[in-house]
């Protein structure tokens, strides 16, 4: 008797690329579960007597990339909460981003989930970030949604992430969406990958 493992599609993308607003369209039709992994970690700062609260917003704001062994356990507790009521089937939302990311993940959680893709939104530097200051000014409250942080977001992304995409690409785990059009356009997109597999 072998416990199943849960499935874990990777979603990647720039700042403001739609990660989250994809992801929640994949929820609403194929039943997946959404774990952000920048909620969580807002989420965590939030929390009264947190210890990490501090270093994840000073991190946040410099568009650097937290500590993986704070973002993998919230991952996988998030995950093991999920599985409790039967639910085996995660969105992982902007993470791994990093070498750190990636390696923590395969020592954590390695052998106990069934990586299924990644699901990578290409979209040009100047759409994310024109989305992003849009939403700040907005009031979306996030303090990483500014000219600054939004600056070294990009930075962090080219530098540090794009190489995690094109590892995975090098094994055909890639399924790359143009994220340029509307949400509906890509959502287009998406929905065929998912009806697929
Ligand atoms: N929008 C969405 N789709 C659109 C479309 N097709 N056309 C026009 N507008 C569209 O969308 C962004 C905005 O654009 C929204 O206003 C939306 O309505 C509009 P959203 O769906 O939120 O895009 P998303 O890709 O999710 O953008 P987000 O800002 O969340 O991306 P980031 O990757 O920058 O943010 P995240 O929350 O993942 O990470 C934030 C920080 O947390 C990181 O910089 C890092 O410091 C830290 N972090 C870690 O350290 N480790 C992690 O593992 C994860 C995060
Ligand atoms: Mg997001």
């Amino acid at each position: 008797f072998k416990m199943a493992l849960p499935n874990v599609v990777f979603v990647l993308g720039g700042p403001g690329a739609g990660k989250g607003t994809q992801c929640q369209n994949i929820v609403q039709q194929f039943g997946y579960v959404h774990l952000s992994a920048g909620d969580l970690l807002r989420e965590e700062r939030r929390k009264e007597g947190s210890e990490v609260g501090a270093l994840i917003e000073s991190h946040i704001k410099a568009g650097s990339i937290v500590p993986v062994e704070i973002t993998c356990g919230l991952l996988e507790n998030a995950m093991k909460e999920n599985m409790k009521s039967d639910r085996y089937d995660f969105l992982i939302d902007g993470f791994p981003r990093n070498k750190d990311n990636l390696d923590g993940w395969n020592r954590q959680m390695g052998g106990k989930a069934n990586l299924q893709f990644v699901l990578f939104f290409d979209c040009s530097e100047e759409v994310c970030v024109e989305r992003c200051l849009h939403r700040g000014a907005a009031g979306s409250g996030r303090s990483d949604d500014n000219p600054d942080s939004l600056k070294r977001r990009i930075v962090t992304y080219n530098e540090s992430t794009r190489p995690i995409i094109e590892h995975y690409d090098a094994s055909s785990m890639v399924k790359k969406i143009d994220a340029s059009g509307s949400p509906d356009q890509v959502f287009a997109e998406v929905k065929k990958l998912f009806t697929k597999s």
